[in-house]
Order: C-alpha cells, then structure tokens, then sequence
C-alpha cells in the first residue's frame, strides 16, 4: 500500500497524537522537520526554539525505537524546505505519498497552511483535551457571555475532578478568594528541577545558538526537561513542593522571586511532553491524601480544565481573525522596555528580566504588570500579541492570542472578559514587594516621582469612559473620579499625557 505521511508538529511530541493513533506504522512515514518558517514568524525566545527542536529530535528517536520509519529533517539539513508545507512536499515526492494524517495544529496560519496544500491533508482534531470543539459549540450555543466560570463547572462535571457526588468537593466551585493573599515578608518558593543538557540538547543549543542567538532572550543557561520523563520529574517536585502553597500565594508576586509556587508547567504540557489531566489527577490525589489543602487543589485543577480549555474553546470558535482584533482602537507602537531597554520602573523591570532570562512569568506578571502597563498606555494589541507569543516558552496562538487580545487587552471587546484587567499602582503595591525598591512612588498621584500605573490608569479609564462607565463593576470607578478635584484631575491627565509622549519618543521610563 501507498504510504502515508504523518506530521508530527513540534508542539505534538506524545505517542497519543491524534495522527499518530490514526497512523499504521507497517505502512506510513512519520515527517517531522525544524524549520525556519516556524522559528521567525515572530522572533521566538532562543529558549523555546531549543526546548522544541531538542524535544522533537528525542521524540523521533524514540518512534524509530518503537519501529516507525521516521523522516526527521534537521535546520541545517541542506535540503530543508524552509516551511511544514514545503517538507511535506519534499518528503512526499521522496516516499511516493500523496496523503497526509497531521494533527489540527494550534494555530490558524498553519490550518490554514494544510487546508490549502497540494497533497490531501486529513486534518484530525487534537483529542489531548477535555473539550472538543463540538461540545464547546455545544456549551456556547445561545449563550449571551462566555464566562469561563460557567464552563469550568461543566468540566469539573465532566471529568469528576475534586467532585463530591454530583456536588463539587467542599461545597463551593471556586476557591479564588482564598488565592489573594500578599506575599509576607521573606516568601520565597521552590526552586523547578533544572536539568544539565545531554548531547543531543547540546547539538541544539549549538545550532539555536548560532541562528536564533540574536532574538530576544538568553538560551543559557538551558535547564528545561526536554522528554517526558525529565517532565514528570518536574511535575513530581511541583505536587510535593509548591502546589501545597499554590493557592494562597497564586497572585503574589516577590522581587528575585521568579517561580514562587507556580508549576512552571506549561511549556512542558502544551508541547505534548506532561499529559494535562493527569497533572490534575496527581493535584487531586495530593489534596485526598491530606498533602494540600483544597484551595490549592481546585486552583490548580482550575487553570487546567477551566481557563486553559476554556480559551482554546474560544480561540477555535471565534476563527481565524481573532488575533487580529482591537476593540479599543489602541495603536501605539511596543515601546523598547518590552525587548529589554532599561525602565525605572521595578515591575516592568522585574517581569521583564525573567522573561528574557527564563521564556517564562508567571500568571500575574503577564496580566497585571506588562499587560496591565500595555492595555492603560494604548499599545496596538496585535504587537502586544506577537510580543507574548515569541517570547514565552509556553506559546502558541491558541492559549496566547485569548489571554493576550482577550483577557489582557480586552481587544476582543469581552469575549474572554466582562470588564479589562486594568489596574493602578495600589493593586500592584498590595500584591509584591516591587514599590518597595521603585524609583516611582507608588502613593505620588502627581509629578515627576508619581508611578506611571496611577497616572495612566485614569488616562485610561476617562479615554474609554463610553465604553465602560455603564458597566456594573466599574461605575464605582468613574464615581471615585468624578468626585475628585478638577484641578487634580486636569494635572493627572496631562502628565499621564506627557509620560506617553516620552514613551512614544523612546526616551527612557
Ligand atoms: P500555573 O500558574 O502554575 O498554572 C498551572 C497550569 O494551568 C499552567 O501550567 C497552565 O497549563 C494552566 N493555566 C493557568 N492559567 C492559564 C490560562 N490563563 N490559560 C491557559 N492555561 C492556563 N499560558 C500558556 O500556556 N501559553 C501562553 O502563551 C500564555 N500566554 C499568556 C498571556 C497573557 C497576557 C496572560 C495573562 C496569560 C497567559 N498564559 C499563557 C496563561 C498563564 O499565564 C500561563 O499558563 C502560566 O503563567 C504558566 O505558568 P505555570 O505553568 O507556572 O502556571
Ligand atoms: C514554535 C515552533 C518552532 C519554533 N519551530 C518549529 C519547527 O521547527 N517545527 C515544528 O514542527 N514546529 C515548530 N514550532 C511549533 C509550531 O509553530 C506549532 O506547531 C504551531 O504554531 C501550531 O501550534
Ligand atoms: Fe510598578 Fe509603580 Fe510600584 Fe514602581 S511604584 S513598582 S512603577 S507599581
């Protein structure tokens, strides 16, 4: 029989691929391939680049290991199409197939690229989550608002996590109130298993060195798991070490502090090394066994079948326009602070420098620190997105573009979120240690030391006053504003003004 090929992305490195499950390995070709097109499309942090390109080339030697003929395609490979659709191409003219089974990748671009392609591409849909897009379709029809909070008792039905009957464990769904506390003084967390590379990470680092050195990011020290056993290591550590205190501390952010008690999960799970429900099960087993509270439990499980599946569902349903979207009309350019020019400004600094270091922040240092600073100066969204997906090892447009254009920057116009993420410097002051050490003061309203989220979150609020002084949650607000001394607000609003100027004229901040 006439081969197949099977397309193995480098986010889909699992035996439990669709593809790969629908694959006969008697008869078909595997096709995986590290390509230019994939690593530029926006100038990907080094680091990921290496997590996926080293992960891939143990995936391959793995399925070899197991009998399944492999056609790998190295970057310098001086064949290398350049592109997925240009190896498919290649690798078909090569084995005599003129089908492809690939798993839907989790971007529209590439879609999009095996929908119109010349051989005939079976695009299977990518069973590794709770949800498909049949029964999100299916939750969806006919509501008014999406809300995550909704769906996620769905899953928590559907899956059985942390149930109690048909009654959820503990007699409340969600815990998040527990989940805000500031840091105390001196909290410091876990530090993740870090792995040394082996030779076949080493090659990579080389390569990734010498043609993606120049993007943003340091590629060393490399440290991530890069197989599935090096991932459950990770996933291990978190269960016994940082989920117990995951969920008091989950919004807390602490200066040097740069993983607290987050699982710095992510970049493994979405690139198909960790499986994500069975990260739930072992957070749900740790809590019955009396090893962490329930808090901490049901946030975990939370971020998982909640907000994760909930914003693949929307990214999927909302098709392929989505990244591109800006209700708010905000069309000022990424100033230089975010690839890494020197700010004043300690959180930003903070949030920044881990980013260039690790490809990862956790949670709040995304929304409530650079998305925050992003959305009240009126960045153009969709540079704000690219920003987000080239520089978190973590990133790809399906879970990237609802959190960045959705529940960031509200670009979506309230698909993801009922009110903008939006907030002063207070809010910032009540959950790190970062004023603290600020050149700004985070109590000045007003003049040269004031700190840039007060001024800017009033500019803010009174730019977008049609839009938003109706809505319930946020009246309250444009009252406190209302009251103020005109004079105080005039000042306000014209050194917030003066603050975007020197943004715009990339003078430092
Ligand atoms: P933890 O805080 O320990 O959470 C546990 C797990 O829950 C994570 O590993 C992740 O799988 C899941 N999770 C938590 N929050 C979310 C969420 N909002 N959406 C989806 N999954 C979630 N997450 C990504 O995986 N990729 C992205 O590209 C990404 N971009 C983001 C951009 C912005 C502007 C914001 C505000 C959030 C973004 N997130 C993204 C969500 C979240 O910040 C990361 O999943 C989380 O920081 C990963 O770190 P962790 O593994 O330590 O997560
Ligand atoms: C992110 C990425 C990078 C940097 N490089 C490759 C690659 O060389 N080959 C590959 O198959 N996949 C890569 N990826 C992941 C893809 O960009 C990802 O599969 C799509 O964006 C869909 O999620
Ligand atoms: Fe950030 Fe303002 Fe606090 Fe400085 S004072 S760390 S700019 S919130």
């Amino acid at each position: 029989m006439t081969p197949r090929l099977v397309l193995v992305l480098g986010d889909q490195v699992s035996v439990h691929v669709a593809a790969l499950k629908a694959a006969d390995k008697s008869r078909d070709v595997v096709v995986m391939a590290e390509v230019a097109d994939e690593a530029v499309y926006v100038p990907h942090h080094p680091k990921k680049i290496a997590l996926l390109f080293a992960a891939m080339r143990k995936f391959a030697a793995r399925l070899e290991a197991e009998g399944w003929r492999v056609a790998y395609t190295r970057l310098d490979d001086p064949d290398n199409a350049g592109s997925i659709g240009g190896e498919l191409l290649r690798r078909a003219q090569g084995v005599g197939a003129t089908e492809v089974l690939a798993t839907e990748p989790g971007e529209w671009r590439l879609i999009e690229v095996l929908r119109d392609h010349p051989l005939k591409v079976h695009v299977l849909e990518d069973d590794r989550f709770l949800c498909s897009h049949a029964e999100f379709a299916d939750w969806a029809e006919g509501r008014k608002a999406l809300r995550m909070e909704h769906f996620y008792r769905e899953m928590r039905r559907k899956s059985g996590f942390l149930m109690d009957g048909n009654q959820p464990e503990g007699g409340q769904w969600n815990f998040d109130h527990d989940n805000r506390k500031g840091p105390p003084k001196g909290l410091s967390g876990p530090v993740p298993p870090r792995f040394d590379p082996d030779a076949v990470t080493d090659a990579v680092l080389t390569l990734v060195e010498a043609r993606f050195g120049h993007h943003f990011g340091d590629l060393r020290p490399f440290r991530f798991a890069t197989d599935p056993d090096q991932a459950q290591q990770a996933l291990d550590h978190f269960i016994a070490h940082a989920l117990p205190s995951f969920g008091d501390y989950q919004d807390a952010m602490v200066r040097g502090q740069d993983f607290l008690f987050h699982a710095v999960l992510s970049a493994y799970i979405n690139a198909g090394l960790l499986d994500p429900l069975d990260a739930c099960r072992r957070a749900e087993a740790a809590y019955r066994a009396g090893d962490a509270p329930l808090n901490a439990a049901e946030g975990f499980i939370r971020q998982i079948i909640g907000w994760r599946e909930f914003v693949r569902g929307v990214y999927f349903r909302e098709g392929p326009g989505y990244a591109a979207r800006n209700a708010l009309g905000h069309d000022r350019k990424l100033p230089p602070v975010y690839w890494g020019a020197e700010t004043k400004m300690r959180c930003m600094s903070e949030a920044i420098d881990v980013t260039r270091r690790e490809g990862y922040a956790h949670h709040i240092q995304r929304l409530m620190v650079t998305g925050n600073f992003a959305l009240l100066a009126g960045i153009d969204p969709h540079d704000v997105h690219e920003w987000y997906l080239a520089v978190y090892a973590d990133a790809y447009e399906w879970v990237e573009a609802p959190n960045t254009v959705g529940m960031s920057q509200f670009a979506d116009g309230g698909v993801v979120g009922s009110k903008p993420y939006v907030s002063s410097g207070n809010y910032l002051a009540k959950m790190s240690d970062y004023c603290k050490s600020c050149a700004y003061g985070v109590k000045v309203k007003t003049g040269p030391d004031a700190c840039p989220f007060n001024l800017l979150y009033w500019d803010f609020l009174t730019r977008h006053r049609d839009r938003f002084a109706r809505n319930p949650r946020m009246a309250q607000i444009y009252r406190t504003w209302d009251r103020m001394d005109a004079a105080k607000r005039d000042t306000i609003l014209s050194e917030a003004r003066t603050f975007l100027d020197r943004l715009d004229a990339g003078d430092p901040v």
